[in-house]
């Protein structure tokens, strides 16, 4: 690809998963713009109005539009994973840094578990903390928990590569899957104290240039 068109991120000011596909698009110097959306059902501006729904039936960011190719994608798995194809083609920069099937195993069941599990629990324990109108305690520890457990086991892997990244070998589009929720844990109110890896872990990568041009671009985007 010659010339790259910018890419467009459809994004929300707060909602974590957006904020990983922008790092991904840093890591790889691929232009891009980001326009926000409101949460609602404003019908201009919501992600559950018409005209979003056009492009993310789901109504959730982010969604990324591709000029270069036609493609649309959204839920952020996809989104990183069509970003890793087309455009870290050698798999250099986000992918896996060893190319044994174990190596591709390990990068995927990690890329899985926040996608299926620590991510929604922590979804869940903001709904119970921030936004659901009556209060359910049991809910909210049942979430509680599982965030916990799920740091437990972050922090048992972390700790095999000295809180340096989740694989061996260096930053992969793992980190940036985790790195956009668990920088959310003081939000969450989960303490990273019983997790000193995971804690020395997100200090590294909230302190990485790619990752920190990403936060302010989204924090600069215009509003909806
Ligand atoms: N599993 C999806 C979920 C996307 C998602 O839940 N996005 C949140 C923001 S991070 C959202 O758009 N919430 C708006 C709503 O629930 O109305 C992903 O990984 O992208």
């Amino acid at each position: 690809m010659a010339s790259i068109q910018p890419l467009v991120l459809h994004a929300h000011a707060t909602g974590p998963n957006p904020y990983k596909i922008a790092a991904a698009l840093e890591f790889l110097s691929v232009p891009y713009t980001v326009k926000m959306w409101e949460f609602g059902d404003d019908p201009e501006k919501g992600v559950k109005g018409a005209k979003f729904l056009q492009l993310n039936e789901n109504g959730r960011v982010p969604a990324l539009e591709d000029p270069n190719t036609g493609v649309v994608s959204w839920e952020s798995g996809a989104c990183m994973n069509y970003i890793r194809r087309v455009y870290d083609k050698d798999e250099k920069v986000l992918g896996p840094r060893g190319k044994s099937e174990q190596d591709r195993v390990d990068f995927e069941k990690w890329e899985y578990f926040l996608l299926t599990t620590l991510g929604p629990m922590m979804g869940q324990n903001n709904w119970y903390r921030h936004y659901n109108a009556t209060k359910n305690e049991d809910a909210l520890n049942r979430y509680v928990e599982q965030c916990n457990r799920c740091y437990g086991v972050l922090e048992g892997q972390l700790k095999k590569t000295g809180g340096e990244s989740i694989l061996p070998g260096g930053v992969t589009a793992v980190d940036l899957h985790f790195e956009a929720w668990v920088r959310q844990h003081g939000f969450a109110q989960l303490s990273l104290d019983p997790f000193p890896s995971v804690e020395k872990w997100l200090a590294k990568m909230v302190s990485l240039p790619e990752i920190q041009r990403a936060y302010k671009k989204l924090k600069e985007a215009p509003a909806p």
